[in-house]
């Protein structure tokens, strides 16, 4: 059996335009995942501004004990001996964030890319639009990528995606260029490392997102894509501040993933703290290798996922923690930043809750 905290991911009332009083209206909704958007990666996220987004969401009636990303600075990814500063400065939002209440921090361990789409506005046969990856429309040059992304966003930061850090594109792959897998695997290691003291002593568990996609593009290094790396990444820091937030649609993005073994297998191992649950529409499945695919409605037959084996291998496993549905559409005319409208991520919300509801009823017998 399992227990779990339906939440949806809040960018902030300057950064968004979705109110905590409408979030507040999805039923089952407890809490938002949160996030300060323009704190610039590696600075210290300060109290006074912590304390405030807290508030405010405390004050709609609303919980908010995760947040997602503190994001990682790129000197600690490559290694760089100044990586111990933004480390100390890590730790000291850990301190400032467990003194309002946060219980996990979801991050990734991406360089220079968070999520990478070919599409942002790819339309459906019914007129909604969605979030796409076809991987003969990903450029050579990512600059052209940043370039599309740019005009697609209605006016949004994608999160990861800032537009000071990505003016320096050149300069960003030149200095990842002696990173290889097995560096970057170094580097998180000692990120962790150095950072588990502090998340024990303030009951902070760290949840480390999927590579999305989860193989490598634009010859950059990806270590969170499979089954193996998130044994690897358990194993090496063993302790329960150590785990995942299983994103289900950057697994399956690589159908040779089994993303409904890999859910099982983590949440019996309770190392799963956060769960993305999204459901995507593969392409051309029929053609050996392709990846392609689509962000689909989160309904099973509407996409190539099975959400009841999801919601079950949660369940069954003994699942204890925060839940979200993950990107949604735009739907019924809304305008909003790309993947993270309300209405279709409510319909997701509503569908997860009745899997769930079956699933406990039918596991106790009423
Ligand atoms: C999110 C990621 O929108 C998304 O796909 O799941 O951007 C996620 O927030 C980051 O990778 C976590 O650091
Ligand atoms: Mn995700």
């Amino acid at each position: 059996m399992g227990i779990m905290q339906m939440t949806f991911r809040w960018y902030g009332n300057e950064f968004e335009k979705i109110s905590l009083s409408k979030i507040k209206q999805i039923p089952g909704v407890t809490g938002v995942v949160g996030c300060l958007m323009d704190i610039p990666v590696g600075e210290v996220w300060p109290e006074k501004r912590i304390s405030a987004l807290v508030k405010q969401v405390h004050d709609a009636g609303l919980a908010i004990e995760v947040i997602e990303s503190v994001n990682i600075h790129d000197d600690i990814k490559i290694g760089l001996p100044s990586r111990d500063r933004y480390i100390e400065n890590y730790k000291q939002t850990i301190r400032n964030l467990a003194k309002y209440g946060i219980k996990v921090i979801c991050y990734n361990f991406m360089p220079i890319f968070d999520w990478i789409k070919s599409d942002l506005n790819y339309v459906l046969p019914d007129g909604s639009k969605t979030l796409a990856f076809e991987k003969n429309k990903i450029p050579d040059d990512p600059k052209e990528l940043l370039a599309r992304y740019s005009k697609h966003t209605g006016g949004f930061t994608l999160p990861g995606w800032e537009p000071n850090r990505l003016a320096h594109l050149e300069y960003l792959f030149n200095i990842y260029k002696d990173v290889d897998e097995n560096k970057l695997r170094q580097n998180l290691l000692y990120f962790l490392n150095a950072i588990m003291p502090t998340c024990e002593e303030y009951n902070i568990r760290m949840a480390i997102h999927p590579d999305d996609p989860p193989y490598s593009l634009f010859g950059l290094p990806r270590i969170i894509k499979n089954r193996n790396d998130l044994d690897w990444l358990c194993r090496s820091v063993d302790t329960p501040y150590n785990g995942i937030t299983l994103c289900t649609g950057s697994i399956a993005e690589d159908p040779t993933n089994d993303v409904y073994a890999i859910l099982e297998e983590f949440t019996h191992r309770g190392r799963i703290y956060f769960a993305h649950v999204r459901n995507i529409c593969y392409l051309h499945p029929e053609i050996p290798g392709n990846k392609d695919f689509y962000e689909a409605p989160h309904l099973s037959s509407d996409g190539s996922l099975d959400m009841y084996r999801i919601v079950k291998a949660l369940y069954d496993n003994g699942f204890k923690g925060y839940i979200r549905p993950d990107h949604g559409r735009m739907i019924w005319g809304e305008v909003g930043r790309p993947g993270y409208g309300l209405y279709d991520r409510a319909l997701g919300i509503a569908y997860i809750n009745g899997l769930w509801e079956a699933l406990d009823k039918c596991e106790k017998g009423v």
